[in-house]
């Protein structure tokens, strides 16, 4: 086995991800949750609800002003990655780990529900990836080392549906896959297959589940995203919990692992918190026992990634008021269909900043105990009950499917007549359950209903697998593994097309979902109507040299005015980093350093754009605190003004015992820039002065070796920033401190 191992300094290796997978084993079982932390505190601040830190992680964006810390949310966050291809994925799932996810859910190529076995080896899969050992195997181990790497356990999930549901739940079982969607109402209402089969399959699946320890998720959600007018199917949404919830529980699964997929049914520009907490609470009260794993809103999903975004927030909004435990985040490219790296990440982000940004909530508001609320919720509740009362009344949940009970587009007791229709001998897998023999024997684990294993002694009865010396869940050497099926369709054959561009290799290209895929969006803006800016966006991305341009997004801001356009399209070459011209970055000291040093010692600094120059943008944003400049560590700043003439600044430097002259030159024409610099260095030489002061020139023309040559002790071009000036005093200080 190879010691492969992450570091922080290199992309990950899919080729050591992929060697020796035959012999790799997963290191433990089980759902995880995080752990909170009481008044946890990081940086200046305390949280009330936040979960132990990660020991390696990407922060906030503007966490850099707040000591770079990245507080963890209490509830566990999703994400669902679909690229089509799983190598691809695992470099995303590094990503979305290191920005906070820790339920990672692989979503499967479109149809994997009426495979009716297992799928071997790592076709490229449409929508999703096709759901194989050698693909989960791979995407375990490499979440065991990025586990290692960001300091905590990560669940790593897929679907349990479908005709070869059991089958895949052993495979789980077998791999360490840690949570499942497992609901066999989703086999029968959205993939057609037979009723029966999937009740009887989902107690087989229910038992691995069980005995595996995994979280299991129902498909509820599905409904939200199916049904005419969403909000109406609310009482229906709990009927099928409860069907699910209380099934799984009876066989074995511990409530504690039993999951809601529960979404809020709503979006704007429905007032959507109105109608959406009643329900939220409506479930926690009647479901009290179990989870609420909370799934954004995905109906309504247009193309806009801002309206997504709102509505994940508003979503989130109601997690926090009704404590979800998971909370899923859909990214909010969904409505576009490309499912792109940067959105996973943009929507583990989105997640992280309003849990955080809601820390605490709960302590200083309530949801008040009459009212509105309380009816809504106590309505919705009635509604669900005397729909399950129907149900039994006409004979149970298969009766009540034949007469088109689920994703009926009313509210019950209304109904539509729209709902699903199934019939009990019909559908996919029709005809294929048979009751077990007398002397039905099974020498496996976690199996589920009649198993005569007592014909050959009592000590098999809770033990069945001991007959063979264990099963493949005990021994993990019994499983066959297969490498790939398929010559043509398999990971080896994607990434040796794509070897020359693999991370950390000389040519590189722009991606959005697999390696060097070219994928680049573009975002414009035209004043004219819809239909004019979509063919003129097109037609600046053809000219731009894209090929396989497509609009993905557009959005009227006026129907005359102005329509904004996202384009996709690839690029058609790579790039090779080594021809590249790359800056050095500079250095900068955080702001508390700096800050401390000028406590240690105070440092006074005279400055003034200088020569026949008008300009004052450039050095106020240098000294200004509100602009970030250096006033803001203390710095002690007298600025003369513009056009100033070198000898003033001088002068001023020598009557005000200033440690530093920053001298700003913006005008260029016959090199004055440099000659400007040149005199104040020259007549600070003569005044014998030199040695003690520090010499700044800046200016958007200034190169810092022509400044240094000219006689500064440092020049700052384009971008520079008041840390950067700040920074550069504090060492240049030291130094002269030093002589
Ligand atoms: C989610 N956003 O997972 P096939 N079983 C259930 C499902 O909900 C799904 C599948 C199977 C959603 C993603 N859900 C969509 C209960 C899919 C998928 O092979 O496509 O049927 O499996 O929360």
């Amino acid at each position: 086995m190879s010691d492969y191992k992450l570091t922080p300094d290199k992309p990950i290796d899919i080729d050591e991800i992929l060697k020796d997978l035959k012999d790799y084993r997963p290191r433990r079982r089980g759902w995880t949750w995080r752990k909170p932390v009481e008044n946890l505190h990081m940086g200046p601040f305390e949280y009330h609800d936040c979960t132990e830190p990660l020991k390696s992680s990407v922060p906030l964006p503007p966490a850099h002003y707040f000591d770079n810390i990245d507080p963890q949310p209490g509830p566990v966050i999703t994400t669902e990655i679909a690229s089509g291809r799983f190598e691809d994925d695992i470099r995303r799932m590094r990503m979305a780990a290191h920005h906070g996810a820790d339920h990672i859910m692989v979503i499967r190529t479109a149809g994997q529900s009426h495979f009716d076995g297992l799928i071997e080896g790592t076709p490229q899969g449409m929508g999703g990836v096709p759901i194989t050992r050698k693909q989960v195997r791979a995407q375990r181990k490499a979440l065991d080392m990025i586990e290692d790497e960001v300091g905590r356990p990560i669940n790593y999930h897929s679907y349990v549906s479908g005709v070869a549901g059991p089958d895949i739940a052993v495979m789980f079982a077998e791999e360490g896959v840690n949570g499942v969607h497992q609901d066999p109402q989703y086999n029968v209402i959205y993939r057609n297959i037979n009723m029966v089969r999937s009740f009887v399959d989902a107690c087989e699946s229910k038992k691995l589940i069980a005995w595996a320890n995994m979280a299991q998720i129902d498909g509820a959600h599905n409904a939200n995203a199916t049904a005419r007018e969403a909000w109406k199917v609310m009482p229906e949404l709990m009927v099928q919990h409860a069907i699910n919830a209380i099934f799984s529980a009876r066989v074995g699964v511990p409530k504690k692992n039993i999951c809601l997929s529960t979404v809020p049914p709503t979006a704007t520009p429905a007032p959507c918190v109105y109608m959406d907490l009643p329900y939220a609470v409506a479930l926690r009260e009647l479901f009290h026992e179990y989870r609420m794993r909370a799934q954004m809103n995905t109906k309504y999903i247009e193309a806009s990634t801002r309206e997504a975004t709102v509505t994940h927030v508003l979503n989130m909004v109601i997690s926090k008021l009704t404590s979800a435990d998971i909370q899923s985040t859909i990214t909010p490219d969904e409505g576009r269909n490309v499912p792109w790296h940067i959105y996973n990440i943009e929507a583990c982000d989105t997640a992280k900043q309003t849990l955080v940004g809601l820390d605490g909530l709960m302590e200083m508001v309530e949801l008040k105990k009459d009212g509105y609320l309380r009816d809504k919720s106590r309505e919705l509740k009635e509604r669900a009950v005397l729909f399950m009362e129907e149900m039994l009344e006409m004979g149970g949940y298969f009766k009540a499917v034949e007469e088109g009970f689920f994703v009926d587009s009313g509210c019950y007791p209304e109904r539509n007549g729209d709902g699903i229709v199934r019939k009990i001998d019909g559908g996919i897998g029709a005809g294929t359950i048979f009751k077990r023999e007398p002397d039905y024997m099974a020498p496996v684990t976690a199996h589920y209903g009649y198993n005569n294993v007592a014909q050959y002694g009592e000590q098999y009865i809770d033990n069945p697998a001991a007959l063979i010396g264990g099963c493949t869940l005990e021994c993990p050497d019994k499983i066959v593994y297969i490498d790939e099926l398929d010559e043509e369709d398999n990971v080896n054959v994607r990434m040796s097309a794509a070897s020359d561009h693999k991370p950390g290799s000389d040519l590189i290209r722009p991606e959005m979902e697999w390696l060097a895929d070219g994928t680049v969006m573009l975002t414009m803006f035209f004043p004219a109507s819809k239909r004019i800016a979509e063919a003129a966006a097109l037609e600046v991305a053809h000219r731009m040299n894209l090929t396989e341009c497509e609009v993905i997004n557009r959005e009227i801001m006026h129907n005359q005015e102005g329509t904004r356009i996202e384009v996709k399209g690839k690029v058609p070459f790579s790039v090779r980093v080594s021809d590249l011209v790359i800056p050095e970055e500079p250095e900068v000291m955080s702001d508390d350093e700096i800050r401390s040093e000028m406590e240690r010692k105070p440092m006074r600094v005279v400055c003034g754009t200088v020569g026949q120059d008008e300009h004052s943008v450039g050095l106020r944003e240098i000294i200004d605190i509100k602009h970030g400049g250096i006033e803001k560590y203390g710095i002690e700043v007298h600025y003369l003004g513009t056009s100033v003439p070198p000898e003033k600044l001088v002068n001023a430097a020598i009557e005000l015992n200033a440690d530093a002259i920053l001298a700003s030159t913006i005008i260029s024409h016959d090199d004055i820039h440099y000659k400007n610099i040149e005199k104040i260095d020259r007549l600070a030489r003569e005044m014998g002065v030199r040695d003690k002061l520090m010499f700044c020139a800046g200016g958007t023309q200034v190169t810092p070796e022509l400044a240094r040559t000219h006689g500064a002790d440092e020049g700052f071009g384009r971008g520079t920033k008041g840390v950067h000036v700040a920074t550069f005093l504090v060492r240049r200080r030291r130094e002269l401190e030093e002589k």
